[in-house]
């Protein structure tokens, strides 16, 4: 097994430590970090969203297997430097106002991260400004709201009405998510996507950018 497929292997066998030494024999190796990410890390998460898009593995298993792509990550990222990796694209992600629920969005997040996007992820409790503040500072694509409680569906309405009022509107797609939220209520809302999981979530924001899924 040459290093890039050890470094894979780490990722779908959910082994932060085996990545992270992995990833350092793989620089030890000459091998560029763009390589180390691309076909070691985010090959190893493809494979783990397959498999969880599958019902093969639950939410746990995607957990460890994104705590793995990071701990790689930990590694290559500091010699990424000036972003010699192009990201997919910007996803500026975040839970509702009055939300105090992230670990769907925080799944979200990882599994956006490692099909190779940059994730600007502003936590919970997230008031629409904010969302506003973070597509304008990061120039972002893809605006992600994920909501768990009926009480903060609404928050999800002004999010999407301040980036209307903001003018930034035409220039992100917006995609929603969580518990309560369905693919009519989304509808109504005026976002350009719905998905019921993290696997989904990738696909549909691929889908939106007009990338291949
Ligand atoms: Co709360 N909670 N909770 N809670 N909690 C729920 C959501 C609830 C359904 C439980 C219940 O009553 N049966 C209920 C909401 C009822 C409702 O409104 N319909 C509820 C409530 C009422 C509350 C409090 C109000 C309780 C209280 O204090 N009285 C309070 C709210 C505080 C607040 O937010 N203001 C509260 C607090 C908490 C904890 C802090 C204890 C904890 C949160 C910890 C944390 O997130 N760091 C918690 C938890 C853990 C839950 C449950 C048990 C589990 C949620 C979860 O993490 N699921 C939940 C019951 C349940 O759902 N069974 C519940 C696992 C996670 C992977 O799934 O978040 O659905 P999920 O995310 C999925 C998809 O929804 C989707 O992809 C994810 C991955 O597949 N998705 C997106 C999510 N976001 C997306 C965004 C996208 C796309 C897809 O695009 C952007």
């Amino acid at each position: 097994m040459n290093v890039l497929e050890q470094i894979q292997q780490g990722v779908i066998s959910y082994k932060p430590p085996a990545v992270k030494a992995a990833c350092e024999l793989a620089l030890s190796e000459g091998l560029e970090p763009q390589r180390i990410v691309q076909e070691g890390l985010i090959a190893g998460m493809a494979v783990v969203g397959g498999k969880f898009r599958r019902n093969e593995v639950f939410v746990p298993e995607v957990m460890i297997a994104a705590r793995a792509m990071q701990a790689g990550l930990s590694v290559v990222k500091p010699l990424l430097s000036h972003s010699e990796v192009k990201a997919l694209g910007t996803v500026v992600i975040g839970t509702v106002k009055g939300d105090m629920h992230d670990i769907g969005k925080n799944l979200v997040a990882m599994m956006l991260e490692g099909a190779g996007f940059h994730v600007v992820d502003l936590g919970i409790n997230t008031a629409p400004l904010r969302f506003v503040q973070a597509v304008q500072e990061n120039a972002a694509q893809v605006v992600g709201i994920s909501s768990l409680i009926t009480n903060t569906l609404p928050s999800m309405k002004e999010t999407i009405q301040a980036l209307q009022q903001a003018g930034l509107r035409r220039q992100v797609k917006i995609i929603v998510g969580g518990a309560p939220v369905s693919q009519a209520f989304a509808d109504k809302l005026g976002a350009d996507a719905y998905a019921a999981d993290a696997a989904a979530a990738v696909d549909k924001v691929k889908e939106m950018l007009g990338l291949a899924v």
